[in-house]
């Protein structure tokens, strides 16, 4: 009976893993088209390329989060009608989850869109083709965070300033590298607890 539950423990946890490793590849290969797609477009502009801010997009991801179940409308993502955009009451505590505030993020932009499948044409055009299109035609902006949850894709845009880096102003090193870890450290507790069964 023992060995049984062990089994079952170690064949749950190894469907986990392979679960984390599915879901990390698909939002990834979304989120790379639509970064290189949104970089082409600046070098057609004769801007430079946005780099890749980990801020950014872990506040891109616990947004999209937000839209999760949202159905695609003519009044959602990028057809949202300006000053009608959706408010989060929670906003505050995603941005704390990210290690941020308002005022290191104050200059940011995000942008959510939501087309079914994440045809990655349509995703690109919601964004090179609609209101969107002026913040990535500028040059304030200089880096960006991308985020998938189902339909939903959630672009988030960094400046150089001090008010929209999202760095966080204690520049607290030790924080930082627990969230480039962040992956990791699923493994290590996966591992760990993979040990202690057997
Ligand atoms: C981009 O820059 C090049 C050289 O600086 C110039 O010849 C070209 O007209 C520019 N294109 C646009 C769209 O501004
Ligand atoms: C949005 O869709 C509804 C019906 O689905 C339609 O009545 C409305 O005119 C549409 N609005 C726009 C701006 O396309
Ligand atoms: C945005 O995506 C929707 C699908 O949700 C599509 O119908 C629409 O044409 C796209 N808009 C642009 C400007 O590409
Ligand atoms: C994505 O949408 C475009 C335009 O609607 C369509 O031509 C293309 O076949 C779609 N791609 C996929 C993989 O569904
Ligand atoms: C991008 O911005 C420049 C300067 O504001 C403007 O001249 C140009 O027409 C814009 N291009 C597009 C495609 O929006
Ligand atoms: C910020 O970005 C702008 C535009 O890319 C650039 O001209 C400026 O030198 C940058 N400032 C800093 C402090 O990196
Ligand atoms: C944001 O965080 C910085 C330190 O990282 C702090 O100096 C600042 O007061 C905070 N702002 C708000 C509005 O909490
Ligand atoms: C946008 C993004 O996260 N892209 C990453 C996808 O994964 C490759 C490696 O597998 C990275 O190099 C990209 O930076």
């Amino acid at each position: 009976m023992a060995s049984f539950a062990r089994t079952l423990v170690v064949s749950m946890l190894m469907c986990y893993i392979l679960f984390i490793n599915h879901t990390a590849k698909c939002d990834n290969d979304s989120e790379d088209s639509l970064f290189q797609g949104i970089n082409q477009y600046r070098t057609t502009l004769n801007l430079s390329g946005l780099t890749e801010n980990d801020k950014a997009e872990c506040l891109a991801d616990e947004m999209a989060d937000q839209f999760k179940g949202q159905p695609c409308t003519n009044t959602t993502g990028s057809n949202t009608v300006q000053g009608n955009e959706p408010q989060f009451a929670n906003y505050p505590r995603l941005l704390a989850k990210c290690d941020l505030n308002v005022t290191n993020t104050r200059d940011g932009k995000i942008m959510p869109v939501c087309v079914p499948n994440l045809n990655a044409t349509l995703v690109l055009s919601n964004y090179t083709l609609s209101q969107y299109s002026q913040y990535l035609n500028d040059t304030a902006y200089t880096g960006i965070g991308i985020g998938t949850e189902e339909n939903w894709m959630v672009v988030v845009l960094t400046t150089n300033t001090s008010e929209g880096s999202f760095v966080p102003a204690n520049g607290n090193g030790v924080v930082n590298f627990a969230i480039k870890l962040g992956p990791v450290s699923h493994y290590l507790v996966l591992l760990s607890g993979f040990f202690m069964i057997l």
